[in-house]
């Protein structure tokens, strides 16, 4: 191997664990802060991208460094862990008037369904009654389409669980915040803590509780990390709180991907452990847990062991994205609400057109089972069966365009190669997904049709499709987020062109134009104002306002955090910028453009601004 190899591989394995060192980025909560390793992942080739996502995801199974951070296999971590899976245990054991609700927001509020689908699945296929339910912050739209704005109301999250439970003897409440800090979600621990004879909170996120949000909320007295700190006074007893650390995302805050992924692995590790218990009648022990997560451990290494069909299908998708092409993702079984998660996060995550990257699932809502049932006549973009894909994308489809199927051995490989012909009528732009068991003899015919084929075996058990799930997220993940890498959406490790929908969102975006500009976090809110009122004057009206009447107006607008990163790199007006944006369509090199001309490259987009914080 040659010496610069083995220098770039040194140099990885210190940046895997720099992002742990106290001095780095302090004043960012872990899943905010920049990953060291992904710092010029929007130069990268497609092979290199996959390998620095892998990089990342590893971080997700690293065990307990010695330092502050505790970690998914630590101790602390399975102790919880094995406390709330014995809680639903005994809730499986004697179900009656009970409930297990898993609530979040964005992506953790769509994880919270496909867990509770899949485990009430489990339950039906038993015979029993189901006892889960979920709750997402903007209800069932917020499945496909961002609602981020009901994030941040405490009070609704509150009266959406007292509502749910109604009549309820006894409730685990499960409340998913990859970062700690979405105030839906916040409200409803809270609410669970003021009636303990019925409500069990437990909170999961990657974030040490000293961490947690402190701003406060509007119409709430209490701040995330004051919620916490109450939780924390009943820890163990009344309320439990899953925290392990699983560094810094390898897109600066994009929690879908490991703060996404960590959560499955947990939640499902605690629920299959439960299940197993209750139904064979033993108990969840430590050792089960570990195994699982091992389990887990080992569906990262298989799947990125593939590493080069993923950087293939990367290729192909960004290909599409930048000649305004579309990706789609045809899949089949539980995959398909994977891979509709996916592909609706990159609206809010990259700004993307809902056509961009769009999935479908073979039985469309009747394969969903969503509380509201049928979304269709909500608009086009809630059309997600394979009938809509075929009247509403086949016709136009080209080369152009990128087709994923997704499936298993477990789906109707007849109807998989019925649509194959279909869609090899329009393109050869095709590829495949496929996971297979161990033994598995069937001969490929749909692969011969494809241009690419990413053919993944499993040893078989009873909860591989849960491990296919994982699988399949990791690489639609990897192929979203490199497409539009690939696009010029990501500058460094930020992605610059975020939509300011929420609050969380309005102060990653001051944080983004304070460490691209270098210029004080006053400046950089006000610079964002005016982007987002269209303004260049800021008038009292609009700086006595709250956040929450910017991020509203923010939501109608595109562009504002590109728009104020150049006011304030070559401090011009706004009507300058704009006409500068035109003329550099991807974001990095209008980024690009203006740290050349306003020579800000070696002083001021560095990361070494700390000193204005
Ligand atoms: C919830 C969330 C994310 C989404 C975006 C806005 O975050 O909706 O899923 O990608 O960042 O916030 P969290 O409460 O799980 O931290």
């Amino acid at each position: 191997r040659s010496l610069t190899m083995e220098k770039r591989d040194f140099s990885e394995i210190s940046d895997t664990c720099k992002w742990e060192s106290p001095d780095y980025e302090p004043w960012f909560p872990v899943s905010e802060k920049s990953n060291p390793l992904t710092r010029d992942i929007d130069k990268s080739s497609p092979n290199h991208i996959v390998r620095l996502l892998a990089a990342c995801d590893a971080q997700m199974f690293q065990k307990d460094t010695g330092t502050s951070y505790q970690r998914l296999f630590s101790d602390s971590v399975v102790l919880t862990m094995l406390e709330v899976a014995r809680t639903v245990e005994q809730i499986l054991r004697d179900p009656e008037d009970s409930l297990v609700v898993l609530s979040g927001c964005g992506t953790s509020g769509r994880l919270a369904f496909l867990m509770a689908s899949c485990f009430n699945r489990a339950l039906r296929d038993r015979q029993q009654n189901t006892v889960y339910c979920y709750i997402i912050a903007g209800g069932d739209r917020a499945l496909l389409t961002s609602q981020e704005a009901s994030e941040d109301d405490p009070k609704l999250g509150m009266l959406t669980l007292e509502k749910l439970c109604e009549g309820k003897r006894r409730v685990l409440f499960i409340g998913i915040s990859c970062g700690l800090s979405a105030p839906f979600v916040a409200g409803q621990l809270d609410f669970c803590l003021k009636h303990p004879d019925i409500y069990t909170p437990v909170l999961v996120g990657f974030n040490p509780v000293t961490q947690a949000r402190e701003e406060t909320m509007p119409g709430y007295s209490l701040t995330f990390r004051e919620v916490v700190q109450r939780m924390e006074e009943q820890r163990g007893q009344r309320a439990f709180i899953i925290n392990p650390a699983v560094g810094p995302e390898a897109i600066s805050g994009s929690s879908r991907m490991k703060g996404g992924s960590a959560t499955k692995i947990l939640l499902e590790t605690i629920l299959a452990a439960a299940h197993t218990a209750a139904f064979t009648n033993t108990h969840v022990t430590r050792r089960v847990l570990l195994d699982m997560m091992r389990g887990y451990e080992r569906v990262y290494s298989v799947t990125y062991s593939h590493s080069d069909q993923i950087a293939t299908l990367l290729q192909t998708a960004g290909l599409s994205l930048q000649c305004g092409g579309r990706v789609c993702y045809l899949s089949w079984g539980s995959l398909g609400l994977v891979g509709l998660i996916d592909a609706s996060e990159c609206i809010p995550t990259f700004g993307a057109d809902y056509e961009d990257i769009r999935g479908f699932i073979s039985g469309g809502y009747q394969d969903m089972d969503n509380i509201e049932g049928d979304l269709t006549s909500l608009g086009s973009q809630f059309c997600i069966a394979h009938e809509d894909f075929v009247s509403l994308v086949l016709p136009t489809l080209s080369d152009r365009d990128t087709v994923l199927l997704l499936y298993t051995c477990h789906d109707d490989v007849g109807d998989v190669e019925k649509m194959v012909h279909r869609v090899r009528e329009k393109t050869s732009n095709l590829h495949s997904l496929y996971h297979g068991l161990e033994g598995d003899t069937a001969v490929d015919s749909i692969g011969l049709l494809c241009s690419s084929v990413l053919n993944i075996t499993w040893p078989s058990s009873s909860t591989v499709h849960m491990q296919w799930e994982l699988s399949s997220k990791l690489v639609l993940n990897a192929v979203s987020t490199g497409s539009h890498v690939l696009k010029g959406k990501i500058y460094r490790n930020h992605m610059v062109d975020l939509q300011v929908t929420n609050s969380k969102l309005y102060h990653r975006a001051i944080h983004i134009l304070q460490k691209m500009s270098g210029v004080s976090l006053t400046q950089c809110e006000e610079a964002l104002l005016k982007a987002i009122y269209h303004v260049e004057q800021l008038p009292e009206d609009i700086t006595s306002a709250g956040v929450t009447t910017h991020t509203l107006t923010a939501s109608r607008r595109n562009r504002v955090v590109p728009l104020a990163l150049v006011c304030l790199l070559i401090g011009c007006s706004l009507s300058e910028a704009e006409s500068r944006l035109e003329s550099h369509p991807v974001v990095r090199d209008a980024v690009e453009a203006c740290l050349t001309s306003s020579q800000h490259l070696t002083s001021s987009a560095g990361d070494q601004n700390s000193t204005n914080h």
